[in-house]
This record gives C-alpha cells, structure tokens and sequence, in this order.
C-alpha cells in the first residue's frame, strides 16, 4: 500500500504495455481460388476478375486461363471477411447468369 502510493507511475506504465501487446494479432489473410468449369463462359470469367478483383485485362486473361488449363487460379488475397464476400458475390453473379463457376477460400 505504502509502495503504491509513493511511486503509481511504474505500475500504470507496465499495464498499458500489456494492453497494447495484445491488440496487435494480425489477421489472418486468405487466397479466393477460382475453379475451372466446363460451361462458364472466358469472356464471364474475364470480367468477373475484373470486377470483383480489380484486375485489368492481361492480369484478367491470364488468370482465366491459368484456371481453365490447370483447374484453379488465385484471384486474390484478402482479410477472411473480404475473401468471403467476394467469393459469395463471383458465386452469386454466376448463378445468377445461369453458370456453375465456384469459388473457395484457403488460408494462407
Ligand atoms: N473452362 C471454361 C471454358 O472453356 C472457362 C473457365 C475459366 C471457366 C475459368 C471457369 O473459373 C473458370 N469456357
């Protein structure tokens, strides 16, 4: 009692330390992985990765056609709760338009 009192500075310093340690967790981050399909249109790919992940022509093709001959592609990387959304607005747009495309997340 008497020790705190004389000196509460030191003690307040070490609690705060020990509150801001433990908020800097980082997020994990996850990869959108577009699967291959036999009846999705490549243009409806192509502007799907556009769209949803930002990706300008060349970058668009190339991942359409990197996923149409090895089976799957990463179309991005992000925070689970964006990765999320994106997948289910891809998946959603392409039943929608009447096509099978899939989606699936994987953490990295
Ligand atoms: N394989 C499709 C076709 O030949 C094109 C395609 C590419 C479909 C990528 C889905 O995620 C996909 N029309």
């Amino acid at each position: 009692m008497t020790k705190l009192t004389q000196n509460p500075e030191p003690i307040d310093d070490i609690l705060i330390e020990k509150k801001t340690k433990k908020k800097l967790v980082k997020p994990s981050l996850y990869k959108v992985i577009m699967l291959n399909d036999d009846y999705t249109p490549m243009d409806f790919v192509v502007y799907l990765l556009k769209n949803f992940f930002n990706k300008n022509h060349n970058e668009a093709s190339k991942i359409m056609l990197e996923v149409h001959n090895k089976g799957a592609g990463v179309c991005g990387i992000f925070s689970y709760e964006i990765a999320e959304t994106k997948m289910l607005k891809v998946i959603n747009i392409s039943r929608n338009n009447g096509f099978p495309l899939l989606c699936t997340l994987e953490k990295i």
